[in-house]
């Protein structure tokens, strides 16, 4: 008998068949990814009398969507916007042709071009509301309000009752600040059969982009209790408990979540936390809010990923404050609700509970009291990862919040409502919100929206090192965005005071971009009030928390030059961060700074300066030493030849306990690629003259630099190994392009064939790239970060006599050091040939620092639920 199973034919994978497209068209193979393309197209259109070719141009449109369809799903974005193209002039009315060279464009940052392409997307089918949904998103971050605006009420108008178009529309107002119009829009299509729980849940969260948690609550109540799985809903009402403090009700909304969707406590964390943020009272409906205090300004630092005292903002009050006509408080909110959520979770102060919270807390008690257990590298290996467990813990559940809702999937946490009526309470007339991570964005856009939906008299003003004078144009149109300021924030933010004060045009203040509402185009005045460091005051952390930093003993940053003074990294963009120049203080007035902070009880310094020059530090060693100063600090250094004995002797005796070098890589020829200026001789010769002075050498490396062989990457294992006695932690990640960068622009000078540029808010997101494989010994991307992930913890971390923890946070390094065992113990650094072929293995993707299963618990309540409405499926 036959068998069945040989005979039957095996089912045709469109998925594979749109890969192998891909694959051919990059290829060169062109006229074979037509091919299959053609069989795409005979499959899905059966009894239709196609022939073997294309013959008429409809057909080779139909051809022409599923190339270029496989060409975007490959990333291929400009080829894929022109085969779209192509096909749209053969048949302009392929509607799916338009739909895939919009959203090509738009992925490829041509956002001008997705607008009209969109358009005739929309015109040729006006319910493809993804269509609609990039239109407005391209408008909104090109700056085009007005027509975002226009566009979006028209296909409410239009086509309000089509869910997917009223949810693309909806969002849109809601950037806007039209919540009460997208309200309305959103809860039109509550009674939907099947969706309508979700556009409920929409509406709701709509009002709380503005703060309305109170009216937000009834309807996520009922959305459900229709949609008792709806976990949009769930996270929704419990976040509006929290925001109005009703924790009791809260733990009941959790418990019917849970009970509805078993997972929901991993994917909707929230736990309630007693924060020590000042509230803002209501005003009373008749009672007129108190006055905003011109002379009053607030400088926040958002919250992002790990606390650490924010320099910019110090800098920035030490200017200010010494002028006299301004009193400019520090708000580091990222510390504060860091050192709330850390110490609920230490005392149990939360309904979460979870396993191992004893030895979570006693970890941050040895910590704090500088226990020996802590400073022992043994002891530190096992209680380190119990700190960093809080942290991420924390991280995890704020960030996981802030995004959702930044993404439309949830409300805006009740962590930003207490924030922004603590930023309130203090009726500043100026709120200045800093930003130096990406990380912090979310955040610090939903905390400026809320306080400005509540005070629309507050200034609103945004800087740090995150904006970049590119694709700002959407921030800028922000509703609750009264400025941005470009670069150095000493003199302009003074100024933008005084222009305030005086009554005089925000876009008459150096360094001010704003974006006219009434013409729709951006001003700009260049930064003029640039500092010479060697002017500035000192920078003032007198408003940051003292124990908010989860270091043993206060660690604070100085930033003795600005830019790099070697500039020519060809992975690099630092040094554009203060306009491409190298401005240094005079050393006598860093060490001032240094006995001004010694004289407040400080000892323990990080100097963030991109790189320090060896005779620099040789100069700074030799001042601090005659001002007799008794300090701890590390510094940022290139392993130039110039490191002389001598140098690094002295300062090891000016308290240096820790260099971290730019190494990058153990290959010459990588090195001279990099433009690095030393070599790997020199380097070598660098660390044992420091590692003998007594410093401990902290080494950055690059895996997958472009054009980097295995070659090379195994000499740089070979550089570690051979040199370990000198090398005390390594830090390696995989390259990562970096827009601003020599090799962004000129890649084909790096191996670089292809760069997928990626256009995002304020920022360019770092871009992909394909290495010109023609090398096969050439890492690509993949395969960099790959590597990077499987010799963090095989090989990298082992170099590390602290384990893979030290460094997070970094400051740890300095007090560890001067507090630690003066030899370290010997450690297990595997030879190279023995962790080489891990990297062929098949295995999963690692990381050194350790990961969290958290297994949460809930506390739970038998009190009855007065508010809770039936349920009902
Ligand atoms: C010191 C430093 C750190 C410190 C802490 C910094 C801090 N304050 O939190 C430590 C060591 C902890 C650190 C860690 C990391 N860092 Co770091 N770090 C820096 C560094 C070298 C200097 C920052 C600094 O203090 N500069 C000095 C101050 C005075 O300048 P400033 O902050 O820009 O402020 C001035 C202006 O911007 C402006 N300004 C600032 N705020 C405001 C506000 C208003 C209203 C106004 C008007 C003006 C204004 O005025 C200020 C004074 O002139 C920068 C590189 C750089 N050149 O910026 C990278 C940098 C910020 N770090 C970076 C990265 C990637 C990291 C890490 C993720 C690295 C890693 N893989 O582990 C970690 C994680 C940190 C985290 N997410 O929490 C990236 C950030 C990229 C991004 N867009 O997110 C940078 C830009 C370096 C880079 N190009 O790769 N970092
Ligand atoms: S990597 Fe360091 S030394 Fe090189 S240009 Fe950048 S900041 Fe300067």
């Amino acid at each position: 008998m036959k068998s069945t199973a040989a005979s039957a034919p095996r089912p045709f994978d469109e998925e594979a068949a749109l890969a192998d497209i891909a694959r051919l068209m990059n290829a060169g193979a062109g006229a074979r990814a037509e091919e299959l393309a053609w069989t795409l197209v005979r499959r899905r259109n059966p009894g239709q009398g196609l022939g073997k070719r294309p013959r008429t141009p409809v057909e080779r449109a139909l051809r022409g969507v599923f190339l270029s369809h496989a060409l975007l799903r490959a990333r291929l974005f400009a080829r894929a916007a022109r085969e779209a193209g192509r096909a749209l002039a053969d048949d302009p009315t392929q509607a799916d042709a338009a739909m895939i060279e919009a959203a090509a464009l738009y992925q490829n940052g041509n956002w001008e071009e997705a607008v009209p392409a969109a358009r005739r997307a929309l015109a040729l089918r006006p319910t493809l509301a993804p269509t609609l949904a990039l239109l407005l998103q391209a408008l909104l971050d090109l700056g085009r309000v007005r027509e975002a605006e226009a566009e979006a009420r028209g296909a409410l108008a239009r086509l309000g009752t089509d869910p997917d178009v009223a949810r693309a529309a909806a969002g849109a107002l809601v950037r806007r600040g039209h919540v009460d119009e997208a309200r309305a829009a959103l809860e039109r299509l509550g009674s939907h059969p099947q969706r309508g729980p979700e556009f409920l849940a929409l509406a709701a969260q709509a009002l709380t982009t503005h703060g309305r948690h109170g009216e937000a609550l009834p309807l996520y109540r009922v959305a459900a209790a229709r949609a008792p799985r709806l976990a949009e809903a769930h996270a929704g009402l419990i976040a509006c408990l929290h925001a109005q403090g009703r924790e009791a009700e809260a733990t009941q909304a959790r418990e019917r979540a849970l009970r509805a969707l078993p997972r929901f406590s991993h994917e909707n964390f929230d736990f309630h936390v007693p924060l020590s943020l000042t509230p803002c009272p209501e005003p009373t409906p008749d009672e007129a809010p108190a006055p905003l205090d011109p002379t009053r300004a607030l400088l926040v630092n958002g919250i992002g990923v790990l606390p650490a005292r924010p320099l910019g903002i110090a800098q920035i009050k030490g200017a200010v404050e010494a002028n006299g006509a301004f009193q400019c408080a520090l708000v580091d909110l990222n510390a504060l609700v860091y050192r709330d959520f850390i110490r609920a979770l230490r005392q149990g102060e939360t309904d979460l509970e979870f396993d191992g919270r004893a030895d979570l807390d006693d970890a941050f008690a040895r910590m704090e009291q500088l226990d020996p257990l802590f400073v022992d590298p043994e002891g530190y290996k096992t209680l380190a990862p119990r700190l960093l467990m809080a942290l991420s813990l924390t991280g995890r559940t704020l960030q996981g919040q802030f995004e959702r809702a930044a993404q439309g999937r949830g409300p805006v946490s009740w962590v930003v409502e207490a924030c922004a009526a603590h930023l309130l309470a203090q009726h500043a007339a100026v709120i200045g919100f800093s930003l130096t991570f990406t990380d912090q964005l979310p955040f610090t856009l939903q905390c400026a929206r809320l306080v400005k939906a509540r005070r629309p008299e507050t200034v609103v003003v945004f800087g740090g090192g995150f904006f970049k004078d590119s694709n700002l144009e959407g921030f800028l149109a922000e509703p609750c965005v009264d400025a941005v300021i470009l670069g150095e924030g000493e003199g302009a933010f003074l100024a933008l005071l005084e222009a305030h004060r005086d009554g005089r045009p925000l876009s008459s203040v150096p360094g001010v971009v704003r974006h006219d509402p009434d013409t729709e185009t951006i001003t700009r005045q260049p930064n003029t009030a640039t500092v010479r460091p060697g002017d500035l005051p000192f920078a003032d952390f007198g408003d940051t928390p003292a124990d908010a930093y989860l270091t043993p003993v206060p660690v604070v940053p100085i930033l003795s030059s600005r830019g790099c003074y070697w500039r020519r990294c060809t992975f690099c963009n630092h040094f554009a961060s203060y306009a491409a120049s190298y401005k240094a203080a005079p050393v006598a007035r860093v060490v001032d700074e240094l006995a001004h902070h010694v004289a407040r009880g400080i000892r323990h310094f990080t100097f963030v300066d991109e790189m320090i020059p060896a005779l620099r530090l040789r100069k700074l060693s030799e001042a601090i030493l005659e001002r007799g100063l008794d300090l701890r600090f590390y510094a940022l250094a290139k392993p130039t030849a110039d490191f002389t004995a001598e140098t690094l002797a002295l300062m090891r005796k000016a308290g240096c306990v820790c260099l971290y070098w730019g190494l990058e890589s153990g290959s010459d020829r990588v090195l001279a690629r990099m433009d690095k200026g030393n070599d790997v001789a020199g380097s070598a010769r660098t660390l044992t003259l420091s590692a003998e002075a007594g410093i401990r050498n902290h080494v950055f490396l690059i895996v997958g630099f472009p054009g980097e062989t295995r070659t090379d990457l195994r000499a740089t294992l070979d550089f570690l190994h051979a040199h370990q006695d000198s090398i005390h932690a390594a830090v390696a990640g995989p390259f990562v392009l970096e827009p601003g960068t020599p090799i962004h622009a000129e890649p084909e000078r790096f191996d670089i064939r292809h760069v997928y540029p990626a256009r995002a808010l304020c920022d360019s997101r770092l871009a992909d790239y394909d290495i010109d494989a023609s090398v096969r010994e050439r890492l690509t991307q993949a395969q960099a970060a790959r590597y990077a992930d499987i010799l963090r913890p095989s090989f990298f971390d082992t170099l590390s006599a602290y384990g893979p923890c030290l460094g997070t946070p970094r400051d740890h390094v300095v007090a560890l050091y001067e507090h630690g065992p003066a030899s370290l113990p010997p450690r297990a650094v595997p030879d190279p040939a023995e962790v080489w072929p891990l990297l062929e293995a098949d295995m999963p993707r690692l990381s050194g620092v350790p990961d969290f299963v958290l297994t949460p618990r809930w506390r739970s309540t038998s009190a009855p639920d007065p508010q809770s409405p039936p349920a009902c499926s």
